[in-house]
């Protein structure tokens, strides 16, 4: 890609100024420019230029992309299990999928937020929410695993999260669907004036990324659908879009309707930060789990909490106001100098932008346009910057280029706009294929965008590839936005559903990617740390084998003493210090998965023989040249057997 053969470019210009081809449509016509096909062509052995978090909605994961290749990197299990890997079912992960409902080893995973200092991506953590069963997930950029999950208490669609503030000092969870709280047995018709809707306040530790209930807001009953916090002049500050101001329980399609217009609500929650460190709020019993594993010992371990500290709006004045903002507003986006909040109402044409300045100059003049439930409503009038005349129908997100220019999608005429922060003018307008959701800039969402390519999600896909069946995979298009037009580069296929995203540049990340983990540092409790500690042990009818594993090789690789009935834990530890060199393991009946175990780690599988017979076990990962010789037997006798444990250690 970095090599451009500029003969061969000045050459193909001429030609087009000689056939009068016109590089402006090569979206529509399907027929690409070579130009566009060389600025996605990363050439075997050459890396891309930024990295692209795609969530995966229903799959529960996110995807890792290379851009501009468009090519997929890695899947990363967060709320799902994950048999690739054995996430989610190796005894050191499956904690990390506790809840209060018990083990939930899926969700529907939304918006990726990277972690970011004086408002810029830091690349150490990307967190994402877990809209189904309300969780909020931190993930390592050194070694791209699920470190942490937090459940959210009194949430019930946490589809406003997971947003991080510009020094991380928060990620904010935010509930889609009010409920009671706490919950109980009601009637559904009296869900006006009754239920709540909580928006989470998540404390992260700067040290190790731990993860904190801080506080909850109890908002009125309207649903909390996106939100993005101030940054700049306005940090200090979050805002959330509301739709179904009515509390409509029914038929909500046209009962959530009627309001001309519905509220984005802005929060101060430095002022309600320093409310609760002065004692305020209320707590209320709950019952949560908190997921943490372990990097020493590469194990997660769940703990139920059961306190949470709520506030109620009305008792810390000056903290929460309305913003009047038309027709069920989805995205809610900040641009990079903190100044414009934008309200993509959903069901307009025109996009509503919010000035911060207004908003403090209304809030100090105390300009109110009356209350809901005690919160102040500003004026629209007041607060409002300017409307972008798009020409669109159905904005959905909103990015930004860092150039003063932001790009919006619209869904139902399925295009990007671009448009101009200040005169609200359109730029320019590029069709999507189809139906686009969010699109993703990388650092679009922060104060130092890069502002080189723009990719959209599109959630309808029809003729874009050969068809697969009834469902097709969801397609991305990548856009370059280096110049005044919008340029159409590439497709190319996601997985899952992916909604939100986000990017950065390479070397944030690549240079500090772990490579190993040091088999000195392991401090797994069943670690074979020397092949010669290797062992089978009997506690009643559990069957603990502790097991080294290097290029080709087993220890122990063959056991018996085995017996129908019991429960067989296989420890293993994988004692390569190469990267890129996992051993698997998996064995015949095992109704979980196999184990991807990573050098210097040590993963437990558990096995019940249901079969007296002898059983094979190998390494799933093609590790070297005589990665079919790994393998073993397990002998296995009738329960009644007094066989005794024995073990080979190849000597
Ligand atoms: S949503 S397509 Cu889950 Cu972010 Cu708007
Ligand atoms: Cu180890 Cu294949």
């Amino acid at each position: 890609m970095k090599k451009v053969n500029y003969v061969a470019v000045i050459l193909m210009g001429f030609a087009m100024f000689l056939t009068g081809c016109n590089n402006k449509d090569s979206g529509t016509s399907g027929a690409l420019s070579s130009g566009a096909a060389e600025k996605v062509y990363v050439a075997p052995g050459e890396q891309d230029e930024f990295y692209a978090f795609l969530s995966g909605g229903y799959s529960g994961n996110i995807t890792v992309y290379g851009l501009p290749s468009g090519r997929m990197f890695k899947e990363i299990p967060v709320f799902s299990q994950f048999p690739t890997s054995g996430y989610g079912y190796s005894e050191e992960t499956k904690p990390m999928l506790n809840t209060s409902f018990g083990f939930i080893p899926w969700d529907d995973a939304h918006h990726p937020d990277i972690s970011q200092t004086n408002g810029e991506l830091d690349g150490r953590w990307i967190f994402i929410n877990g809209n189904n069963t309300p969780r909020i997930a931190r993930i390592s950029l050194t070694t791209f695993e699920t470190e942490e999950i937090m459940e959210v208490p009194n949430s019930a669609g946490n589809h406003s999260s997971s947003f991080i503030t510009e020094n991380t000092e928060y990620v904010v969870a935010g509930t889609r669907f009010s409920v009671p709280v706490p919950q109980r047995d009601m009637p559904i018709n009296e869900y006006k004036g009754n239920f709540k809707g909580a928006l989470s306040f998540i404390s992260v530790a700067p040290e190790n990324g731990r993860l904190n209930m801080e506080f909850q807001i109890l908002m009125p009953g309207f649903d909390y659908d996106l939100s993005h916090p101030g940054r700049g002049k306005s940090h200090g500050w979050f805002f959330f879009t509301t739709y179904n101001t009515e509390e409509a329980n029914s038929l909500l399609e046209v009962n959530a309707s009627q309001n001309d217009k519905d509220f984005i609500a802005a929060i101060n929650w430095k002022k309600i930060e320093e409310y609760v460190k002065n004692g305020g709020g209320t707590k209320m019993a709950a019952n949560y789990a908190h997921n943490v594993y372990d990097e020493e010992t590469h194990t997660g371990t769940s703990t139920m909490l059961k306190e949470v500290l709520t506030v109620n709006p009305t008792d810390v004045p000056g903290a929460i106001f309305f913003l009047p903002t038309p027709k069920s507003p989805h995205g809610c986006d900040v641009d990079p100098t903190g100044q414009y909040i934008i309200g993509n109402g959903k069901l307009s044409a025109d996009l509503t932008v919010h000035s911060f300045d207004k908003m403090i100059a209304a809030i100090e003049g105390e300009k109110f346009d009356g209350e809901a439930y005690g919160i102040p409503i500003l004026k629209f009038e007041d607060v409002l910057a300017g409307t972008v005349k798009s020409g669109g129908l159905g904005p959905l997100h909103t990015e930004f280029d860092g150039q003063g220019n932001a790009y919006t999608t619209f869904f139902i005429s399925s295009e990007v706009v671009k448009w101009k922060l200040g005169t609200w003018e359109v730029i320019d307008r590029k069709p999507t294929f189809y139906s686009v959701g969010h699109l993703m800039i990388p650092g679009g969402n922060s104060r130092k965008p890069f502002g080189k390519y723009v990719v959209a999600m599109n959630k309808i896909t029809k003729d874009r590839y050969l068809p697969t069946g009834p469902e097709m995979e969801h397609s991305a298009q990548l856009y370059d936005i280096s110049g005044e037009k919008m340029e159409l580069l590439s497709d190319f296929p996601t997985h899952g559903e992916p909604h939100y995203a986000a990017g950065c540049p390479a070397e944030l990340l690549a240079p500090k990617s772990q490579k190993i983990y040091r088999l000195d540092e392991n401090k797994h409790p069943y670690a074979t740390l020397t092949p010669d500690k290797a062992r089978v042990e009997r506690d009643g009818n559990e069957v603990h084998i502790y097991m080294s594993t290097i290029r080709s090789h087993f220890t122990p690789d063959n056991i018996e003493g085995v017996k129908v009935g019991d429960k067989v834990y296989f420890h293993i530890t994988n004692h390569e210090q190469d990267f890129d060199v996992p051993h698997g393991f998996s064995i015949i009946g095992q109704n979980t998965s196999e184990l991807l175990v990573m050098p210097g780690q040590t993963k437990t599988s558990v096995w019940e023989p249901k079969k007296v017979g002898v059983w094979p076990f190998y390494c799933t990962d093609f590790c070297s040249a005589l990665h079919q010789e790994m393998q073993g037997y397990v002998r296995v006798s009738p329960a009644s057997s007094n066989i005794e444990l024995s073990w080979s250690l190849g000597d």
